[in-house]
């Protein structure tokens, strides 16, 4: 490949203004597992983490993992359904899924930022009262709903340059373990850090319009016509519902973007094209 110096000075002068914006920012990543794709993806993933954190960002990772969770279940012979959207969870699936979501994936994402150079720790829900929850409905068994979040801890994290990479996994008042959905949970972390952004890595480009074309800026009113509406609907709904649960919170704002695309998160931060659907209040 020959370098094209011209095109790489642009691409630097380019980047210059967001990287001032984006100065000591906190970014809330949800990974999910669904975007997790090879050991090539994952690493360039991690290598555009920690570029974000080398240029003064503090990154803070929520992974997802229900692929991974069901690829177990099936292997172990345990059949599993969901209700919109969340996994009906009773006290044999929430022991497996807290040791996929905790042990495999939630490793294979540290090890992954370790090895480009960061400083990775991973985290559930469990670690310093992270992520207490209550059950989400009673219906839905070990589903649990963030109440109470460790916002200091994670701030202290980042001030310390590490990198949290947390598994969706829930504390109970009454010692339970909770099944929390990874958007849910990343949308709860964003909201209690006040992120600057949060990014929701997923299968699909970002929201898309009535003519089907990606729309690249939405206001919350908007999304709640376009959900009235019928425009955005299925899976797309539960992501929407927590990018306003996290703008009402206090996140400024939410990208919903494709997470196949390599170096999506550095095309999101760092262009003016930006990547994916922004969502402000
Ligand atoms: C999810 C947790 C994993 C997840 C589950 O059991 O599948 C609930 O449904 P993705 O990859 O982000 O979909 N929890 C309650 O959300 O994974």
């Amino acid at each position: 490949m020959t370098r094209d110096n011209a095109a790489i000075a642009r691409t630097l002068n380019e980047a210059l203004p967001y990287l001032r914006r984006y100065d000591d920012a906190t970014v809330v990543i949800k990974l999910g597992g669904h975007a997790m794709g090879s050991d090539e993806g994952m690493a360039s993933f991690a290598r555009d983490v920690v570029l974000m954190q080398t240029v003064g960002i503090n990154p803070v990772i929520v992974h997802g993992g229900g692929p991974m969770i069901n690829g177990m279940l099936a292997r172990l012979g345990v059949e599993s359904r969901f209700v919109n959207g969340k996994r009906v969870t009773d006290a044999e699936t929430v022991s497996v899924v807290e040791m996929v979501l905790s042990g495999q994936v939630n490793k294979r994402i540290v090890q992954a930022l370790n090895a480009a150079g960061g400083r990775a720790v991973g985290l559930s829900g469990k670690d310093a009262d992270l992520m207490v929850c209550e059950p989400d409905d009673p219906e839905l068994g070990f589903v649990g709903r963030p109440v109470r979040m460790n916002a200091d801890f994670l701030q202290d994290l980042g001030r310390a340059e590490m990198i949290p990479v947390i598994a969706p996994i829930g504390t109970g008042e009454k010692g339970e373990t909770f099944n929390v959905n990874g958007d849910t949970a990343a949308g709860a972390v964003a909201g209690a850090m006040k992120a600057d952004r949060l990014l929701l890595l997923t299968d699909v480009a970002g929201v898309k319009g009535a003519d089907g074309e990606v729309v690249t800026e939405l206001t919350a009113p908007q999304v709640r016509q376009m959900t009235v509406d019928g425009t955005i609907a299925g899976g797309m709904i539960p992501k929407t519902q927590t990018a306003l649960d996290a703008l009402e919170d206090g996140t400024r704002a939410v990208v919903i973007l494709d997470g196949r695309v390599p170096n999506a998160v550095l095309l999101e931060l760092f262009t003016s094209h930006g990547a994916g659907s922004l969502i402000r209040l």
